[in-house]
């Protein structure tokens, strides 16, 4: 028989499930389940199912291109390349390396993404970001701030050991759904499941306690939580005592808290709040599970480490079924911040700011002159495009035209650059703004690891040829650097990986060989003996002194908050079937005929009172803009309350860009807004 059956990742999001791929002739043909998945078990949700319809799309990008009046003509590789690198250079010439901005890409593999961000910051640049800034950035910052490491601290396999398993501003079930497995498993051993949301989403289904709290209010929640468990004698003394510090600050804070104060606020009874606090604080193993509403808030941060304090008071951290989970999105999001694709840090979390790290990356590269942070986050790239000051934008594998937050400022931020390269596997609205458009291989069409949200580092092989001229990411890289005069010698991805292993002291025993066996290993692993870790902070936390920091935190107010005229409260976020952008969703022909149009729930009553039917068009209006979208009447969000799907490309024009101060996460979990029927 010729076919042959070929391991594979799903290119999606962070639960990093495996499966292979049947290939024939260089093709792929069919997908069989890997039973012996250690976090997906062969099991697949609809997108995973789905990816063959995108892998060989007829309008897969094949060709490079460069802009020419209003659109596009083909060009060679050698003319794109040389174009790349007369752009970056021309600009460096200018106005000095600082004008020149990364965006690394989280669909992309650890090997790309570390060259990516090497390049910036060999040409002098320190501005190179992903999209984890629009996401789990205030986890990076936050998480890390407290516990010593932003990264998920058990594993999903371990889900299942919960006793409680407290889900606050994640909607698992649709967004990553293989964990509902883990989660379903614990029910079943009698776990409680508390889950704080706004909406009512398929995840509160599986709630004993739904907290239906009102958007932006979780600090309030969280510390409402924390006063009940001090009060009530329910928090690890023994555990507070040796393993942390900060407690008396925060006892203190709490003295003059009420829970009618917090229950107002929140809009959750009194008597929920001690039921989920007792429920979560009296169960021998807790897990907390958290995700964007938590941080995509203007106290994105705080929140969350509002969320691992409550962990730390009753010692639900280091312990099977215990935990802090950031319910990390993309399917490489977690590795492209551990390889440095963040202005904050150069790669295995060296602080960019630390002389140390430029001093051990000098002589791990072997240059003379390097960055010294923080360079510009994402969002601070789209405001100084806007001023002048940020002049070449080089984007891989990312559509801010569609994903950012008020999408008609990063559109005015972007026609200001003097040049816009995108390196893409399908034409985006954002590749459409670029100078040259480079074609990209695919996750199957190229060697490389990725690390899911358990830091699961997964190695696979390439399965099949990318289609026409497009290129895997890594050798295009090395092309421009070459042309820049850098030294980029690598020949292939293991040999990246090589790098990677010598100077990531996570990643420095997960060689080739051990990465490449079904399910890989989980870092931290610092030597070739080293089995990986399952869970983080065992014994001691990874700050200097080994203690977590107990965080003391007051709420904040929302960036905007309702008014006569806009009086609805909207919020955003996914659904199952569609993909961040929609760049592969909506063109995989299975998922996109189930949901093929945007759409805002709104509740009956508000309907009702603006004289809206449920399939009417209505238009959604923000202080931004305005987006037309179909009504869906439905008890899953309150009067006041709307919610709309981000996929489709209307509603990024109103969502709020008001930024948390530390992380400079966009707020889209809020927005003020009216919706009237269309005239
Ligand atoms: N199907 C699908 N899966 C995905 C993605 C996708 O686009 N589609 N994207 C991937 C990515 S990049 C990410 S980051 C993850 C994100 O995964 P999730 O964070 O689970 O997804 P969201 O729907 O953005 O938000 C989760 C929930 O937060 C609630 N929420 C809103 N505001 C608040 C609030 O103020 N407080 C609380 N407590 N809750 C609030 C929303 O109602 C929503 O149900 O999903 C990943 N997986
Ligand atoms: N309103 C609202 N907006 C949001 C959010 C929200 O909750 N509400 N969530 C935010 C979050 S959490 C995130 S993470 C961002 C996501 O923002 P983005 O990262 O911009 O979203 P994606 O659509 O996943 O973009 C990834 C792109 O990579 C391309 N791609 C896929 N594979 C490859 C490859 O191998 N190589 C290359 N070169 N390209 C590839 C895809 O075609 C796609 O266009 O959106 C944010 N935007
Ligand atoms: S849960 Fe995530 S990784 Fe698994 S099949 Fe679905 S999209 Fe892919
Ligand atoms: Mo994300």
């Amino acid at each position: 028989m010729s076919t042959k059956l070929i391991a594979s990742l799903c290119p999606y999001c962070a639960v990093g499930c495996g499966l292979y791929l049947t290939v024939d002739k260089g093709k792929a043909i069919g997908i069989e389940y890997m039973t012996d998945h250690p976090a997906s078990e062969g099991a697949l949700c609809p997108k995973g199912n789905s990816l063959l319809e995108i892998l060989d799309h007829e309008e897969r990008l094949k060709y490079p291109m460069k802009k020419l009046g209003d659109g596009f003509v083909r060009i060679t590789w050698d003319e794109a390349l040389d174009l790349v690198a007369q752009g970056l250079s021309r600009n460096i010439r200018k106005h000095g390396p600082g004008s020149l901005g990364f965006l690394a890409s989280s669909r992309c593999n650890n090997e790309e993404n570390y060259l990516m961000q090497k390049m910036a910051r060999l040409l002098g640049s320190p501005n190179v970001d992903n999209c984890a800034r629009l996401c789990h950035s205030p986890t990076v910052v936050g998480l890390g701030a407290v516990l010593g490491t932003g990264a998920m601290t058990n594993n999903l396999l371990d889900l299942q050991n919960a006793k409680c398993i407290f889900a606050i501003g994640t909607n698992f079930t649709e967004a990553h759904p293989i964990v509902t497995r883990w989660a379903q498993k614990a029910k079943d051993n009698g776990a409680v499941i508390i889950v704080a949301d706004p909406r009512i989403t398929s995840t509160s289904w599986m709630a004993d306690i739904h907290l239906r709290i009102n958007p932006g209010s979780d600090i309030d929640l969280l510390r409402a939580m924390m006063k009940v468990i001090i009060d009530e004698g329910l928090a690890d003394d023994d555990f507070i005592k040796s393993r942390t510090q900060g407690f008396e600050e925060l006892r203190d804070s709490l003295r003059d808290f009420s829970l009618e104060e917090a229950a107002e606020k929140t809009g959750i009874s009194t008597g929920d709040i001690i039921r989920a606090a007792k429920a979560y604080a009296i169960s021998p193993a807790s897990a907390l599970l958290y995700s964007m509403g938590i941080t995509q808030h203007v106290c994105g941060t705080d929140n969350v480490k509002s969320c691992a304090t409550l962990a730390l008071l009753c010692g639900h951290v280091g312990r099977p079924g215990a935990g802090v989970w950031p319910m990390r999105g993309q399917n490489n999001v977690q590795g492209n911040c551990d390889m440095g694709g963040m202005p904050e840090f150069y790669p295995g979390y060296k602080r960019s700011t630390d002389p140390q790290t430029i001093e051990f990356f000098k002589a791990g590269w072997n240059v003379s002159d390097l960055p010294l942070g923080p360079g510009l986050t994402s969002t601070e790239m789209t405001e100084a495009a806007l001023e002048g000051r940020l002049k070449a934008l080089y984007i891989t594998g990312e559509d801010p035209i569609v994903c950012d937050a008020n999408i008609k400022k990063t559109r005015k931020a972007f026609e200001n650059l003097d040049f816009l390269v995108v390196q893409e596997i399908f034409m985006t609205p954002t590749a459409r703004m670029a100078d040259v458009v480079l074609p990209a291989a695919a996750w199957a069409e190229k060697d490389g690891s990725y690390t899911s949200m358990e830091r699961r580092v997964q190695w696979i092989d390439k399965a099949v040829d990318a289609p026409g001229e497009a290129k895997d990411g890594m050798w295009i890289v090395c092309q421009i650097a070459k042309r820049l005069g850098l030294d980029f010698p690598y020949q292939n991805a293991a040999e990246v990986l090589s790098e990677i292993n010598r100077l990531v002291p996570q990643y420095g025993g997960m060689t080739l060989e051990r990465i490449s066996k079904v399910g890989g290993l989980r870092w931290p692993c610092p030597d070739v003996q080293h089995p990986g870790t399952d869970i983080l902070h065992a014994q001691r936390f990874s700050t200097p002194d080994g203690r977590a920091r107990i965080a003391t935190v007051k709420n904040r107010p929302p960036g905007e908050e309702i008014s006569p005229e806009y009086p609805i409260l909207l919020t955003t976020g996914r659904i199952v079937l569609h993909y961040n952008g929609g760049s592969m969703t909506m063109r995989s022909i299975s998922l996109y005929e189930r949901d093929p149009e945007l759409y805002v729930e709104m509740n009956p009553a508000d309907a009702a009172r603006l004289n809206i039917a449920a399939g009417d068009l209505v238009v959604v209006t923000t202080r931004r803009g305005s987006a037309e979208a179909r009504a869906r009447l439905t008890e899953k969000v309150r009067p006041g309350v709307a919610f709309m799907p981000f996929h489709y490309h209307g509603t990024n024009i109103i969502t709020s860009d008001a930024l948390d101060p530390v992380a400079k996460i966009p707020e889209y979990k809020i927005a003020a807004c009216r919706i009237e029927a269309r005239a």
